[in-house]
């Protein structure tokens, strides 16, 4: 059967690793009967995390796809890895979801993971709420976890219930929306309904009324409804509710034992009831700036927002049918690379399960297997229609690392199983770089690198060795020079001969022309590895026919691209040719070139050059209390702070650190702050190297050339 649109809620589970998203998943399909036996993360039972790697570690690396039925709806679930090397998971799963649910530790409070993921969540403006997990658990403190959400989150944090008592006696949740009492039995599942003990009155009816009036403000009618009768009708309310959510307007709060089977249930039910469905949501951005409805009576309109590589079955791809109804033995586009594909079956996913359905409706969340062109962030449509959905936004990689098979025959082999890894895992991206002459990996963390460095390993059967990556320098100039280079050779009859004097300063832009030189002709290029090469014609009285300025160009070219210090490209440097000497029958383009290299790498030389590396500009969140260590550790990084500030209860800190600073930065993070920091990494520039490093790099390319 299919579920039509109104009735479906696509909700991701979010939150620090460690939250409890996996097991709160796990009770959620077993309440919704899509269970009879309920696993858990220990052992490596639970339905979300089904990969045996996930298994092993006890935690989730990969989304997985849930969905159970409750009351009228159909709750597509993806259960998301809290940990910071797998953000990629999270940002995917966003992108189709219609509800954030944001999974809270009750004995931990916000962490530093709440607090980024919050930064997605407010980017896509996903509708949210927030469930306060582990009150069983001896240390949980709900009040000062539910005060530190409302600090960080703001006042549209309004509870909905709370726990009469936390730890190990926990089984009664006070219910301020609906004004009851739930208690559990032991093995928890479905409660028994009793009324607010007169002690709890008070703080539940404080509650209802913040409830009542967040529900009304939006809305003019209700709001005076309220005023004149001091409160709303349940319809009344819920109507207020869904306007509010759908908003952001307000951020519900629950609370549960995802381990003791206690309060999932009535989270469902809050989804179903006040939820938005996908057709409640704003229309869906279009890469060309258009927006999609979401309505089944469209065309039907897949984007593919997660692929994987199944044995024996090839590429599994999850997809939401943003509009239009999609049935088994569909013939669609990819509007990415028109390439026209058969959606031979539909399925629906738990977790590694998949069952077949014959059709879905607009806004709902499948699965289909065997797509031959197609990868995440592709969009499918009918013939004719070439609608793309706007693309998935993934995260910069923040580490990088060189790799080498053992032996080079296998090289090959390496990267063909890296493609095909990098094909699934948008996070992770494969350089082949020629400047480096090395094989790069970027990833999200030591982590994601280490799982691929197994994947390889063990699926591939290719064993693989991470090097530290080389740096990709630059080399520049800081003062003027001039030079001139003869070249000739007589070899038999004809010879060859060409003279060129020029002069070189640094570059910038809109610099003045060079004193005491006339300029005929200015040529300002852009070069491939960054920067710029600014060539000025400044021959007067025809010492050097300009037929033989592209030659001249070229040989100054070839010099940049392996510069003279380091072999390191080199850039922003203006050449004004402004002399020479040619030959009427010995003068050829071949001449030109290598006098003028010649007389560039002279003249480089002499220019007092600089070697310049990447820098980086790193912002870290982290915990008050491991702020100084982070900063001490910085200070060996040849950073420069940049800026400092709070945000919610964690510390951020902005620095430029040079790229050659930052081997391995993510794992000395962990360890310095025992996991209770991220960071985030962006290019930002080229700055020059202190003069010992300048000395040690060139000594150290000295070195490499004559081993060479
Ligand atoms: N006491 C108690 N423990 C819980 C509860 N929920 C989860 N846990 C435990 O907390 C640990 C982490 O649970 P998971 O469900 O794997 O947490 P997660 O949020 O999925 O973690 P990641 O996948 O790493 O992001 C496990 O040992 C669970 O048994 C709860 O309600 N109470
Ligand atoms: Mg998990």
């Amino acid at each position: 059967m299919s579920f039509d649109t109104k009735n479906i809620r696509n909700v991701a589970l979010l939150g620090h690793s460690g939250s409890g998203k996996t097991t709160f998943a796990e009770t959620m399909l077993f309440e919704a009967k899509a269970l009879t036996r309920r696993g858990n993360v220990t052992d490596g039972s639970t339905v979300s995390d089904y990969s045996d790697i996930e298994k092993e570690r006890g935690s989730s690396i990969f989304s997985s796809m849930m969905h159970a039925k409750w009351k009228d709806s159909k709750i597509n679930i993806i259960d998301t890895p809290g940990f910071d090397d797998f953000v990629g998971e999270v940002v995917s799963s966003l992108k189709v979801a219609d509800t954030a649910v944001i999974v809270l530790n009750a004995k931990s409070g916000v962490e530093v993971g709440t607090e980024l993921i919050w930064e997605y969540v407010e980017n896509y403006k996903t509708p949210s709420l927030f469930v306060i997990n582990q009150v069983d658990h001896e240390k949980a403190d709900f009040e000062s976890t539910l005060e530190q959400t409302k600090s960080t989150f703001g006042n549209k944090v309004i509870p909905v219930q709370y726990p009469l008592q936390v730890g190990d006696g926990f089984n009664t949740i006070v219910d301020a929306l609906r004004m009851t009492t739930y208690v559990f039995s032991p093995d928890g599942g479905r409660p028994e309904k009793k009324p607010i003990p007169e002690s709890e009155m008070q703080r539940a009816q404080e509650m209802h009324n913040a409830l009542v009036e967040a529900a009304a403000e939006n809305d003019e009618e209700l709001m005076e409804k309220f005023f004149d009768a001091g409160s709303l009708t349940e319809e009344e309310l819920a109507a207020g509710l869904r306007i509010a959510i759908a908003h952001q307007e307000i951020y519900p709060v629950f609370c549960c034992s995802a381990l003791n089977n206690m309060g999932s249930g009535r989270v469902m039910g809050f989804i179903n009831d006040i939820c938005p469905s996908p057709a409640d949501r704003p229309e869906a951005p279009l890469e060309n700036g258009d927006t999609l409805a979401c309505s089944s009576d469209d065309d039907a309109t897949l984007f593919i927002f997660k692929t994987i590589s199944e044995p024996r079955i090839g590429n599994v791809s999850y997809f939401k049918l943003y509009s239009g109804a999609l049935k088994s033995g569909d013939e669609l586009v990819n509007s990415n690379n028109r390439s026209t594909e058969r959606i031979s079956q539909v399925y629906l996913a738990n977790g590694k399960d998949r069952t077949q359905v014959d059709e879905l409706k607009a806004g709902d969340i499948g699965v289909t297997v065997k797509l031959k062109n197609s990868h995440t962030n592709d969009t499918l449509n009918p013939k004719g229609n070439d609608r793309k959905i706007e693309p998935i936004q993934f995260p910069e990689p923040r580490v990088r690392v060189a790799v080498e098979p053992p032996g080079k025959a296998d090289m090959e082999k390496l990267i063909k199983a890296l493609n095909s890894i990098a094909e699934e895992d948008p996070t992770l991206i494969l350089e082949q770089s020629q400047t480096l002459k090395q094989t790069l990996l970027h990833g999200q963390g030591q982590l994601h690198l280490d799982l691929i460095k197994h994947r390889v390993e063990v699926m591939n059967g290719i064993s693989m060795e991470f090097i530290k990556p080389r740096i990709s320098y630059r080399e520049t100039i800081t003062r003027a020079a001039n030079t001139s280079y003869r070249h000739k050779k007589q070899s038999g009859g004809s010879g060859q001969f060409a003279e060129v004097h020029m002069r070189i300063e640094p570059y910038f832009e809109d610099m003045p022309d060079p004193d005491g030189l006339t300029v005929r002709n200015r040529e300002v290029e852009d070069l491939a590895w960054g920067g710029k090469l600014a060539f000025y014609w400044c021959i007067v009285g025809g010492s050097i026919d300009a037929k033989y300025g592209n030659a001249i160009k070229k040989g100054i070219l070839s010099k940049m691209e392996e510069g003279p210090l380091t072999g390191s490209p080199s850039q922003n440097i203006r050449v004004c040719i402004y002399d020479g000497k040619m030959h009427s029958v010995d003068s050829n383009d071949m001449a030109f070139m290598l006098a003028s290299t010649q007389a560039f790498k002279t003249a480089f030389k002499e220019a007092k050059p600089e070697i310049m590396e990447p820098v980086y500009e790193v912002e870290i969140l982290c915990a008050e209390d491991v702020m100084g260590e982070i900063m001490g550790d910085l200070q060996t990084r040849r950073a420069s702070i940049m800026g400092m500030g709070s945000k919610g209860h964690y510390q951020k800190i902005i620095a430029k650190v040079p790229l050659a600073e930052m081997y391995k930065y993510s794992s000395t993070l962990r360890s310095l702050s025992q996991g209770r920091a991220k960071f985030s990494k962006k290019f930002a520039e080229f700055n020059s190297v202190p003069h010992d490093v300048q000395k040690q790099l060139i000594a150290a390319h000295q070195e490499e050339e004559a081993a060479a």
